[in-house]
């Protein structure tokens, strides 16, 4: 169960309606629809989205404010994809979310850690999240009974298993695909690191993060926990970075002088849209 804060006590006193409760029980996988859909399209599909992709429900008081925060780049297709499976799965389980797309402004090379780090800032200064649910754009949730809610003793790895590896995982301390930290427990962890340009190891980095801050973690069972990963090429400018094994070497070193404290980039937009709110960001090779 997520943790009582103040804040959610006030706004619990503050209105007599009673807590929200996540209603769905049903632990049969759904089939995910793969069709990518339009933008306008959502926007009617969802009329209860408000500006910025935030929804709230009305008839009960939630027990905490999600953040769901999407790496992006160059992938519209997938986050087309991502969303009308998303959307309706986070409203069915009563949530109250907003959802930001936080993409990296070329040329650099892609770096999801600076992208969280980014997101997570850029997050707080728009609303008081209390857990955030870091979320790659082509992990499709195939089970609505897979509450996206944090764990006030440890982050959640809501994967359980995924297509591209039999809806197993590749190896048991894979962090990868959607993780769910409360604001407390990112900054316990001083965020992700921010040297990882190009494709891999992030996560294994913030695995060792996590045993370095003696930080036990929770994943989900496979009966809620599985996903479809959407197939693709590999992305020009997010190539595997050779150097990974070198850099995850070194990580639990520099842990507090390398993550949420440290991230150099600069916003360039933010919009409020219908259906999230986007954040472009520059990540400077600098880090
Ligand atoms: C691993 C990658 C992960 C990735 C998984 C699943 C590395 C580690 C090198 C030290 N890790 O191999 O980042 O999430 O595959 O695809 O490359």
């Amino acid at each position: 169960t997520p943790a009582v804060t103040e804040e959610v006590l006030r706004r619990h006193r503050d209105d007599v309606m009673p807590f929200c409760e996540n209603p769905t029980r049903s632990s049969a996988p759904r089939w995910p629809s793969k069709e990518p859909v339009t933008a306008q399209e959502l926007a009617e599909r969802f009329p209860m989205m408000q500006l910025g992709g935030h929804y709230s429900p009305s008839n009960c008081t939630p027990r905490e404010k999600l953040a769901i925060l999407i790496p992006y780049r160059n992938r519209s297709v997938h986050l087309h994809t991502l969303l009308p499976n998303l959307i309706p799965m986070l409203i069915k389980q009563n949530a109250d979310f907003t959802i930001f797309v936080v993409e990296q402004a070329m040329p650099t090379r892609f770096n999801k850690g600076v992208l969280f780090n980014a997101g997570f800032l850029e997050a707080l200064k728009l609303g008081d999240f209390d857990c955030f649910i870091l979320h790659d754009v082509d992990m499709i949730p195939l089970n609505d009974a897979n509450t996206y809610q944090c764990r006030s003793d440890g982050p959640v790895h809501f994967m359980a298993g995924v297509n591209k590896f039999h809806y197993g995982l590749s190896y048991s301390w894979l962090l990868g695909g959607v993780l769910g930290f409360t604001k407390d427990q990112y900054k316990a962890v001083n965020g992700f690191s921010n040297l990882y340009f190009g494709w891999g190891a992030e996560d294994d980095d913030m695995f060792l993060r996590l045993k370095k801050k003696r930080m036990d973690y929770h994943r989900k069972g496979k009966d809620v926990g599985l996903y479809d990963m959407i197939r693709h090429s590999r992305d020009k400018g997010w190539e595997p970075i050779n150097s990974r094994f070198s850099i995850t070497h070194f990580s639990t070193r520099r842990i507090d002088d390398d993550g949420l404290n440290t991230a150099v980039y600069s916003r360039t937009s933010l919009r409020q849209l219908p259906l999230y709110t986007w954040i472009r960001v520059f990540v400077d090779m600098k880090q």
